[in-house]
């Protein structure tokens, strides 16, 4: 499995995750415990992000938490229209991950996409898109397809030129990057908002999304009255969640923060360096990785005898076989998929 976000859960996140399969942080009054545990993951969340007070819940992953920063910013941004009574709109990379534009159909937002170089946000392009309607710049702190990290300081700075917010996907790369020299914390700049899973690299059970907010409000202005539940409010976009992705959440966590992180961190980027040393010598042109993402331009025919192989690989938009090197990938698993590449091609 080579092109999955997503990986074994650890040992002891697979075992919280049974043991609260029936509990739902939804209904906090109903289930302490696992509202406790959920205080917790948000401490870890926090931790792992540079977030002095942390605030925020568990989603059911990154879409969830993309949509929910895109409503808590249009909620807050002139009552959900921008100062000449047009509706808000929110500026992103064109590296965006899809969620941002289901958030944009949902919620009647505006998706301005603007180019990328090397993959990262093109800060002039940002400049000339954002206006008094933004309510929300977006950067993206490992991409999708390229594990790129936009700069994270210089879309805050201009998001805070025209009064918008910036919110920070970290979805995949939030539990590589405290290992790596990126800024892209709370604490590196004046962000407001981050999604980082702990399903993906963070080695939780799925469903499990992290939502952080520096302020509170944000959480406010997601929230809505529950009057037959002992709790009076609720800020999560889904109702009933699972009670196994926070459990497991602060499991991995414990077991993994920060030397098993650091070792997974260091092994992935060994592997990504050395597939990609490989891919080039063969003469296939590589992208350079700078997260542990590897893509290679690869001819079609190998790309299908390769998927019919049985290797679980992808592409890129533009046509890139892309690898993942998430904690399930080791180097056996790229030399055996090397050894098949050469004798196919
Ligand atoms: N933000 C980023 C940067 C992401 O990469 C993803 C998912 C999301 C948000 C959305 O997260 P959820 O899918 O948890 O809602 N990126 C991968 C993708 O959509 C997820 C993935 C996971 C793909 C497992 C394949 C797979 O087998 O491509």
């Amino acid at each position: 499995m080579l092109s999955s976000m997503c990986t074994e859960p650890h040992p002891a996140a697979r075992r919280a995750a049974e043991r609260f399969l029936a509990t739902n942080p939804g209904d906090p009054a109903s289930y302490p415990a696992v509202a406790d545990l959920e205080t917790q993951a948000i401490e870890y969340l926090g931790e792992i992000a540079g977030l002095e007070t942390p605030d925020g819940y568990v989603a059911s992953g990154g879409t969830e938490a993309n949509i929910q920063a895109v409503r808590a910013a249009r909620n807050l941004a002139r009552d959900g229209t921008s100062a000449d009574g047009e509706s808000v709109n929110v500026v992103a990379p064109e590296s965006a991950h899809f969620s941002f534009h289901k958030a944009a159909g949902l919620l009647d937002v505006e998706l301005r996409l603007v180019p990328t170089e090397d993959g990262k946000a093109d800060l002039t392009a940002v400049e000339a898109a954002v206006d008094e309607g933004t309510a929300l710049v977006v950067g993206i702190a490992g991409t999708t397809e390229y594990g790129r990290v936009d700069p994270i300081g210089e879309l805050a700075e201009l998001a805070r030129s025209v009064g918008a917010r910036t919110h920070i996907d970290a979805a995949w790369g939030g539990f590589l990057l405290p290992f790596s020299d990126h800024e892209w914390t709370f604490a590196d700049a004046p962000i407001d908002s981050m999604t980082i899973d702990p399903h993906k690299v963070g080695r939780a059970a799925i469903p499990a999304g992290g939502f952080l907010v520096r302020d509170r409000a944000l959480l406010d202005a997601l929230a809505v009255e529950t009057p037959y539940l002992e709790s009076a409010s609720q800020a999560s976009l889904t109702g009933t969640r699972s009670g196994a992705g926070v459990a497991s959440t602060v499991a991995a966590c414990e077991a993994l923060w920060p030397a098993g992180y650091r070792e997974n961190y260091e092994r992935a980027r060994a592997n990504a360096e050395w597939l990609a040393g490989e891919l080039s010598e063969r003469g296939f042109p590589v992208v350079e990785p700078e997260l542990p993402i590897v893509a290679a331009d690869l001819p079609q025919d190998l790309f299908e005898t390769l998927r019919e192989a049985g290797w679980r690989i992808s592409r890129t938009g533009r046509g890139e076989l892309r690898v993942v090197c998430m904690p399930h990938v080791t180097r056996g698993t790229l030399g055996r998929f090397l050894a098949d590449l050469d004798s196919y091609r």
